[in-house]
């Protein structure tokens, strides 16, 4: 075989390695962020280093097709790199393989830099040039098998025995070279294209939520007390933002919804049936309310627990509208990804409890993960039975005919938020000096309030804390307790006291069926 057919064979084995790399960075970049996805990681240092005179030549050529010139050309690029490392990879075995985990670990350097990129962001990069090795050299390995059999033809007398046996044999390796690179190349296009869709969805929400504009509350949150909020370092702020609130739910992928594609339907047992689009969401009046938000699956002393500052409009008022009929006593909130949630309508219904269809969280539009463009939140219930993201539907149901998601899988069907708190400080198995510090952390029983808390020492006799004041029943407050640490190491516990006298119960309870009891209890060394 000439050189040149074996160049153009192992550029091939190049091309099917760039395809596989690129696909599978794509993929796991699904996972990360979309923006971690290298071509535009590397897309988007380019178009940060590139003059401004560069730029502008672009602009003035392509107009706003610029960006996809710019990967269009970044892609070429990346394939015609593929091809030389093939060809290098066939002549000069391993050097291949090298130049492409050189080149990975460039991509990678530019993914984990790009701003607001975290170490995760060289993931995609790193999974697709491992793929990429993988091929290349089992690629090589075919076209070698391939290319020997080729020559043993070549050599072959004209005919006889030997003749057909080497031409058999150049026959299948032929075939196990194409059917091995074409399966790769379109395995990986498919992939590739798949991932980079729901990716460019993402993107593209996005830049929506990002430009879009919440109305001002009509019914603003009440004000929060200047003494709601401890000046003590390491606890808990009072507000947890978006970026530090925990995230819980089933989506592999979060749902990218088009708001203005958006809207929620009360169906079920109502006299009307009732659907809402985004626009006419955001035209009604809006109740803005703080409310500490928790997963039934936190354990005592855990951070599945936030508070945010939700702007949303009052679910009462849209069953209003609808109008359940006799009979009903749940409502399944369904989200745009399948996952439901069973509350009870008289927990919807009622004018004490601000339950929001909440399309802001702490002044900006929700974030992705936390619903966009709209969710429930109830005061009082978990998450679980409550707090459906990406909410479409309401369905006006009862309990014996219909159940959340979590019910099957050995939840409870009611989830009302039991009282707990936590010890932020000091931290858990902490060594401190000696002398006057600080105990304190955060505790809550939404939608009741609390009334006392606690904490003992080494199982001493309770002490009584100081709780911060509070926003409202519906959120947690801060507290804190003056202790004199001595030296040794000390066994701390808390417990609260709710607004009816309810103390936090020190038996322990695992999450489920619903939800953790016990007391905190940590340990410090006092130095
Ligand atoms: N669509 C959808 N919504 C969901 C869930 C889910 O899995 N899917 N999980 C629920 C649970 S269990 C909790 S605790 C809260 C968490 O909300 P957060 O992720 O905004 O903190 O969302 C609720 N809403
Ligand atoms: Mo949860």
């Amino acid at each position: 075989m000439t050189v040149r057919r074996v160049n153009r064979f192992a550029g091939l084995v190049g091309l099917a390695t760039a395809l596989i790399t690129l696909a599978g960075a794509e993929v796991v970049s699904l996972l990360v962020a979309p923006g971690s996805s290298p071509l535009f990681a590397v897309g988007s240092f380019v178009i940060d280093i590139v003059p401004p005179w560069v730029k502008d030549a672009v602009i003035q050529l392509f107009g706003t097709a610029d960006k996809v010139v710019l990967l269009s050309a970044l892609g070429v690029l990346a394939l015609v790199l593929a091809i030389g490392i093939g060809i290098l990879e066939y002549h000069r075995p391993r050097w291949g393989v090298s130049g492409l985990i050189l080149l990975g670990l460039v991509v990678a350097i530019v993914s984990v830099t790009r701003s607001g990129a975290s170490l995760l962001w060289g993931l995609p990069t790193v999974i697709g040039i491992a793929l990429g090795v993988v091929i290349l050299q089992r690629g090589m390995r075919r076209l070698h098998l391939f290319v020997d059999a080729a020559s043993r033809d070549e050599l072959a007398p004209d005919t006889g025995e030997k003749a057909d046996e080497a031409s058999r044999r150049a026959v299948v390796g032929r075939r196990g070279f194409f059917t091995f690179v074409g399966a790769v190349s379109g395995a990986a296009v498919i992939a590739g294209f798949a991932a980079r869709t729901v990716n460019a969805g993402t993107a593209a929400v996005t830049a929506v939520r990002e430009k879009l504009k919440l109305p001002a509350p009509t019914t603003p949150a009440p004000a929060i007390p200047a003494g709601a909020s401890l000046d003590i370092p390491g606890i808990s702020p009072l507000i947890t933002a978006a970026k530090d609130f925990y995230r819980i739910d089933t989506a592999l992928q979060v749902p990218a919804i088009d708001a203005s594609k958006w809207s929620l339907t009360i169906t079920g047992m109502v006299e009307n049936e009732v659907t809402i689009t985004f626009a006419e969401l955001l035209a009604l009046p809006m109740t803005e309310r703080t409310i500490t938000l928790q997963c039934v699956s936190n354990e005592v002393g855990g951070d599945l627990v936030g508070n945010a500052t939700w702007l949303g409009y009052p679910i009462r008022e849209l069953l209003l509208r609808a109008k359940p009929t006799a009979g009903a006593d749940m409502v399944l909130s369904r989200s745009i990804d399948g996952f439901t949630a069973g509350t009870p309508l008289s927990v919807l219904q009622d004018d004490k409890r601000d339950s929001l269809l909440a399309v802001g969280m702490n002044g900006k539009p929700l974030p992705l993960e936390h619903g966009f463009p709209a969710r429930m939140v109830v005061p009082g219930l978990y998450g679980y039975v409550s707090a459906t993201k990406w909410v479409v539907e309401l369905k006006v149901t009862t309990f014996a005919n219909d159940m959340g998601y979590w019910t099957p899988r050995g939840w409870d069907a009611l989830g009302p938020i039991k009282i707990s708190s936590r010890i932020d400080v000091p931290a858990y198995t902490a060594t401190i000096p000696a002398g006057r510090t600080k105990v304190a952390g955060v505790a809550w029983a939404q939608h009741t309030g609390l009334k006392a808390m606690e904490v003992r020492f080494d199982r001493g006799p309770w002490q009584p804390a100081v709780l911060a004041d509070a926003i409202s029943a519906d959120t947690w407050r801060q507290w804190y307790y003056d202790w004199e640490a001595t030296k040794g190491v000390h066994l701390i516990e808390c417990r609260a006291t709710d607004a009816n006298g309810l103390v936090q119960s020190g038996r322990h309870q695992a999450p489920a069926p619903n939800g953790s009891e016990g007391w905190e209890t940590i340990t410090v060394e006092v130095a």
